[in-house]
């Protein structure tokens, strides 16, 4: 059942194996799921169109995998561990049995209301086990998830409703997240004023605030299970069906649906899972994501259940009631595992370590970090105040279209070096590409990070737009597939990821395009450009700046920042409301017309003195104007 690597020289082992004969290599992991029909052909793919398929013809569930292959050995052991937003509430366990019963229910409900497969679902969910149930049963049912976020806008929700024309919403009726209880179906209720796509709404009741149902159209969560079945028999599903659709932000305006496949994304999330955490029977694991992101999908759901592990929800934020949450609930669980982002991190490394002073940690073996490159300080703060220096730590790096951990330690097995995600997982054949698009060989050099070879949990498509797909990731390398980031790798062969290379900023390891948030601002009338760049931030790792040039009517300067960060939170949702707003007279533009996003960034980072060349823009007095004006 297990495919765990034990030692560095198995790693390396394993790792030659993969590359040699990639197909007989997954295979072999493949053979320990559950298929109803074995595949017949491992590996078709080419990265021209891109056209990549895996385990052909071979059927399955993967809540198979995740529910009956528990069952009989491991039914009264807890699968999902839910810690409320509150820390008195009563939590919640649920046993692999129990899930199993859950998923079937909510499958038969899914099925009743017409669910078929291949139909999209939106979970526009808190962090509740009914979102992981929601996932669960589309799953099984053959539907296509789509998580979004429930920090999202009425307006984001709504173009990802639109975008893969989806008939079913799931929801809550509101969210706890630390002091705060926010509405979630009203927000629905919004997105859904100007379409008609949505036929069902499904309202999980989590606190009790006041809703307004319409009728025939939104129904409560708990009356429609009332009473359904606790067994359900899973559809066969193709590997290359759609498990699910992921939006995220690209280099252009409107964010993409990432579409994973079903037996790809199985078995690459386990074994990713079970390898670079190291976990074994009896641990308890503990990731702090939101379901919304990929993080929450491959390490939160599918990768840990699929390894029939114990997974922690938590409903809350990592500062509530005190900053020493996180590590509270790793005593009270006896955490083993632990895997946060590095934005967490240094916003409680802020309150010092008065916080943890009252909490053991003895229980935890592994942690791990996600979402951006973790500073230095940060990887020490974490090594030595939580992992008291006896934790290896996981840096693993990965991506939306990868589907799980690309280049990480495996814990306690890889040597660490701060700052370093290290070596790629078995199976992930690297090339770091200069500008010519030449592959650089050997070590000490830095480039651009590129994948040469598939892996069995890669994007397939860009949902609706095949052509984008290739646009964006096949075609800037030949016949590779390119991430978007910038990479080292030094003298011992280690990976050190330097951020992105492209226009998308990464906020608390959170995505977003430079454009995406150029358009929300744009839509205020009284701005007539904008340009956005990232900058870095001490907490979140890059903060927004706005550069905008408006007409000030009547307003003050103040009034002005304030309804445009109003109107961008309103668009996309608070993630993406910029710290900086400069209202400026005019852009550095090429004669071109080209926006000089460079001398953007240096002004926003402080770097006045080292702006580059100037001579090829329109109007180069401009620049000091700017810099004049610079918000600090
Ligand atoms: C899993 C996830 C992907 C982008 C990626 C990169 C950055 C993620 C990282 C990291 C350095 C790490 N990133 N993990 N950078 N070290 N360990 O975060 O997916 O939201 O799609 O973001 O995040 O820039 O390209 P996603």
């Amino acid at each position: 059942m297990s495919d765990r690597i034990h030692t560095l020289s198995g790693y390396f082992h394993e790792y030659q194996k993969s590359v040699a004969d990639p197909e007989n290599f997954w295979a072999k992991i493949a053979d320990s799921f559950h298929w109803k029909k074995r595949w017949d052909k491992t590996l078709d793919w080419n990265f021209e169109g891109p056209d990549v398929k895996w385990f052909l013809n071979g059927k399955l569930n993967i809540t198979e995998n995740i529910l009956e292959r528990h069952l009989y050995t491991m039914g009264d052991k807890p699968a999902i561990i839910w810690e409320p937003n509150e820390p008195g509430d009563p939590n919640r366990i649920l046993t692999y049995m129990e899930l199993y019963e859950e998923v079937c229910r909510f499958s038969n409900v899914l099925v009743e209301k017409g669910v078929e497969k291949g139909d999209k679902v939106i979970i526009y969910m808190p962090m509740v086990p009914e979102a992981a149930i929601a996932m669960l049963a589309c799953a099984r049912v053959g539907a296509v998830h789509s998580v979004v976020f429930a920090g999202f806008s009425s307006n984001a929700l709504a173009d990802r409703i639109e975008d893969c024309k989806a008939k079913v919403v799931l929801t809550s009726d509101g969210n706890f997240r630390g002091n705060k209880k926010i509405p979630v179906k009203s927000v629905v209720d919004e997105a859904l004023e100007n379409t008609d796509l949505v036929k069902t709404m499904i309202v999980y009741q989590r606190t009790g605030q006041e809703v307004t149902m319409k009728e025939g159209r939104d129904f409560w969560w708990h009356e429609v299970i009332e009473g359904k079945s606790k067994s359900h028999e899973a559809v066969e599903m193709d590997s290359e069906d759609e498990l699910f659709i992921l939006y995220t932000s690209g280099s252009t305006g409107k964010p993409k649906g990432v579409v994973h496949t079903c037996g790809g994304y199985m078995i690459y999330s386990k074994y990713t899972f079970e390898n670079v955490f190291q976990y074994t029977p009896g641990d308890v694991y503990w990731c702090t994501a939101d379901v919304g992101w990929i993080t929450g999908h491959s390490y939160i759901v599918y990768g840990p259940l699929l390894t029939g592990a114990t997974t922690i929800m938590f409903e809350g934020v990592p500062t509530y009631p005190n900053p020493g949450r996180f590590w509270e609930i790793i005593d009270k669980y006896k955490v083993n595992q632990f895997y946060t982002a590095p934005t967490a991190i240094r916003a409680l490394q802020v309150h010092g370590t008065d916080p943890i002073a009252p909490y053991k940690l003895d229980s935890l073996k592994v942690l791990g970090s996600v979402g951006e490159p973790i500073n230095e300080e940060a990887w020490h703060w974490y090594h030595t105040h939580i992992g008291k220096t006896r934790c290896p730590i996981v840096d693993t790096w990965w991506q939306t279209e990868t589907g799980g951990i690309m280049v990480s330690p495996l814990a306690g097995i890889t040597p660490n070096k701060p700052a370093f995600a290290t070596l790629p997982l078995p199976g992930v054949q690297l090339a770091i590409m200069d500008p010519e698009g030449k592959e650089l060989k050997g070590n000490s050099v830095e480039g651009n990070l590129c994948i040469k070879f598939p892996w069995p949990g890669m994007i397939r498509t860009t949902y609706g737009d095949h052509e984008r797909c290739k646009q964006t990731y096949f075609s800037a390398y030949k016949g590779m597939y390119f991430t978007g980031d910038g990479v080292k790798r030094d003298h011992d062969g280690y990976y050190r990821i330097l951020g992105r290379v492209d226009d998308v900023i990464n906020v608390s390891g959170h995505r977003m395009g430079t454009a995406e948030v150029e358009n929300a601002i744009n839509e205020h009338p009284l701005v007539v450009e904008s340009a956005v760049v990232g900058y870095p931030h001490k907490v979140k790792g890059q903060g927004i700046y706005a550069y905008v040039i408006c007409d000030m009517s009547n307003r003050t300067e103040e009034n002005l920042t304030n309804e445009i960060k109003a109107s961008v939170t309103n668009i996309i949702g608070p993630i993406a409301k910029p710290d900086k707003i400069q209202i400026v007279p005019g852009l550095p533009k090429t004669r071109s017309g080209k926006i000089m996003r460079r001398i953007l960034r240096k002004v926003a980072e402080g770097a006045m003195d080292n702006l580059g060349d100037t001579s090829t823009l329109l109007d180069p007095d401009v620049v000091d104007k700017i810099i004049a004006g610079r918000k600090e």
